[in-house]
């Protein structure tokens, strides 16, 4: 900063505003970064109210967009016959509880786990170690993709196939024990990335890892990359990882931007009106 005591204040200015004009698709990031890790919920529940209070009050599981505010998932509620052993249909928070995402993967599908006394719990039914090794945030249902540790959460404005956008977005981890792995990357509506974020390791325990963009960012994706590979009956040395809670800002429909043969017209015309005017003084 040292070397900016000098420069002179409008001059840096022009400069900073020349720079964002020069690449008008330049994103000017301001994420907030909630994280905390622990070995049980207690360990992160306050960091998760600090990151729902930053988002606001929590809507109701209904269709169209309030705004503001945020949704949640838990996966608590999920019918036993879109549990475990089978499989979540992706449109599942868009369609049959509208909270806005849909769900995307190269893998082969997505799994919430199951009930006590209906099928074993915490991905026993995929491996016998998993209950052992996973603990939820919010009992007793965990999420996962399958046939990869990679998922993608596209917005939309609930109970619609209308694109929105989010101002933030946060997750619960299970049993995260490598540094720099587990992560969340978020995307703009233009698919700009807008960082990639890591979320701190607890072995056998939570991690709460979200982010809110204060500087108007709209976030419309988020890439979950969770642990190092997919879960499985033999995932030898990985670092398995699944998720819990979804926490996310109310999402909000994607505004059109004109087409620019919509704005060339839109410019002819406006140079009518101007020259309709000045006719009209003339007069
Ligand atoms: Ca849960
Ligand atoms: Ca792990």
């Amino acid at each position: 900063m040292t070397s900016l005591r000098f420069f002179p204040r409008m001059t840096l200015g022009f400069a900073v505003l020349s720079v964002i004009l020069m690449f008008p698709s330049l994103t000017i990031c301001a994420p907030v970064v909630f994280m905390a890790s622990g070995p049980n919920p207690a360990g992160i529940q306050a960091t998760v109210d600090v990151f729902r209070t930053t988002l606001g009050t929590l809507n109701p599981n209904v269709a169209g967009s309030f705004g503001t505010g945020r949704r949640e998932i838990n996966w608590d509620g999920v019918p036993d016959a879109l549990s475990a052993p089978n499989n979540l249909p992706a449109n599942f928070f868009n369609v049959n509880s509208p909270r806005g995402v849909t769900f995307a993967t190269a893998g082969t599908g997505f799994q919430v786990s199951g009930n006590a006394g209906v099928v074993p719990v915490r991905f026993d039914n995929i491996n016998a170690t998993y209950s052992n090794t996973f603990q939820t945030f919010s009992p007793q249902r965990l999420f996962t993709a399958l046939g990869s540790n990679i998922l993608d959460v596209n917005f939309f404005v609930a109970g619609s196939s209308t694109p929105a956008f989010v101002s933030g977005f946060g997750a619960v981890f299970s049993d995260v024990d490598q540094i720099g792995v587990t992560s969340i990357q978020f995307f703009d509506t233009n698919n700009l990335s807008l960082g990639t974020f890591n979320a701190q390791p607890f072995n056998n325990g939570l991690s709460f890892l979200g982010v809110v963009f204060n500087a108007g960012e709209q976030v419309g994706r988020v890439r979950i990359t969770s642990g190092n590979g997919p879960l499985g009956p033999n995932d030898g040395a990985t670092d398995v990882v699944v998720m819990d809670d979804f926490i996310y800002g109310e999402p909000n429909a994607v505004q059109a931007v004109p087409e620019p043969a919509t704005l060339v017209l839109l410019g002819s015309g406006l140079a009518g009106v101007g020259a309709a005017v000045r006719r009209r003084r003339k007069v």
